[in-house]
């Protein structure tokens, strides 16, 4: 049985693609757990199907946990349900960014904290409809000591949706990567409110994105002695920008729709980090701070 903590785009992808009966949703605090969730299911590919999920029961022990919460609330869903986890459960992490994975590894080091990063998208148009908006790839590679043993057993758990699972002995430096991208275009399209390929063409990004090519690239050879020039960095931000031209970032989505967004775990926590190491990240700060004040009104 594979526990799903956070029943959002996700979490109800894995829900719908692993095999009926071998997943369950944890129930938000407060949230009654005698009836399933249902929704409709629209593949990337075929026809759309209903899906029907149960929640874990007090007394379900899971053999694995994903955690397909946002960021920002990882670390207390977390908290939340770990101590009704057998000891040896793997819990595997899906946020973007960084810094909430290493909260929750810091929390728990003796337990087997697992992170993965995944380019599948899966949005949710209307109430009760999930949409598998883009297929790709996912990797999982340990984040704790004891993690190291657990990621054969996900991999295989998690190979049987159909998805393509790899494992990542490095899965740090496979999430800065994808911190990186997410860096160059999420703010942009938030605070220009535009599509991602919009972004190319505005003024904030042709007059910051050199320098702040230049913060990631110090920042990321620091923490993970990646070293990839600024203007490689910023021809593969282009490169995704363009590939995702119409697309709506998740961080202007989030602004849409009023949510809290990612932010500060992505441009926030290089900044942040950029304190630690003693590197000056104006762009990312600025960047920070204005998707800051979009969320706050
Ligand atoms: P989402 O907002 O649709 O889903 C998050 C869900 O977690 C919500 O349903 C929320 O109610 C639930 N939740 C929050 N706190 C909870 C708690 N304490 N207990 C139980 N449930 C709780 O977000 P999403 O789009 O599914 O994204 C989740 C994470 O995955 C984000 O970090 C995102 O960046 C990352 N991600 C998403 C996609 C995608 O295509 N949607 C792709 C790659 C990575
Ligand atoms: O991952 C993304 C996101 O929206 O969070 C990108 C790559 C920018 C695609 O929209």
């Amino acid at each position: 049985m594979i526990g799903i903590l956070g029943a959002g785009s996700l979490g109800r992808l894995w829900g719908a693609m692993l095999p009926n009966g071998c997943v369950a949703f944890v129930a938000r605090p407060g949230e009654t757990t005698d009836s399933s969730l249902d929704y409709r299911f629209r593949p990337f590919e075929g026809p759309e199907s209903s899906i029907q999920i149960p929640f874990l029961r007090t007394g379900d022990t899971p053999d694995l946990m994903l955690v397909t919460t946002k960021a920002g609330d990882t670390l207390s869903a977390v908290a939340g349900v770990i101590d009704q986890l057998p000891f040896d459960t793997p819990i595997l992490l899906f946020q973007n960014g960084l810094g909430s994975q290493q909260s929750v590894a810091e929390r728990w080091p003796e337990r087997p904290i697992l992170a993965a990063s995944t380019t599948e998208g899966a949005n949710r148009p209307e109430p009760g409809l999930l949409v598998h908006a883009g297929t790709g790839d996912t990797w999982v590679g340990p984040l704790t000591d004891q993690a190291r043993f657990s990621v054969d057993r996900a991999v295989a758990m998690l190979e049987d949706s159909g998805l393509a699972i790899h494992r990542e002995p490095a899965i740090l430096q496979r999430l800065w990567q994808k911190l990186i991208i997410n860096a160059g275009i999420n703010p942009y399209t938030a605070i220009l409110n535009c599509p991602n390929g919009d972004i190319l063409s505005a003024g904030l990004y042709q007059d910051t994105i050199e320098e702040l090519c230049r913060e990631l690239s110090e920042l990321m050879s620091a923490a993970v002695q990646i070293t990839e020039t600024p203007d490689s960095l910023r021809q593969r931000i282009e490169q995704v920008a363009q590939n995702t031209a119409g697309n709506t970032s998740s961080m202007r989505a989030d602004v849409l729709r009023k949510r809290q967004t990612e932010i500060d775990f992505i441009n926030g926590y290089l900044a942040k980090l950029g304190k630690e190491l003693g590197i000056d990240t104006p762009v990312n700060q600025m960047l920070t701070e204005r998707v800051q004040q979009l969320s706050s009104h």
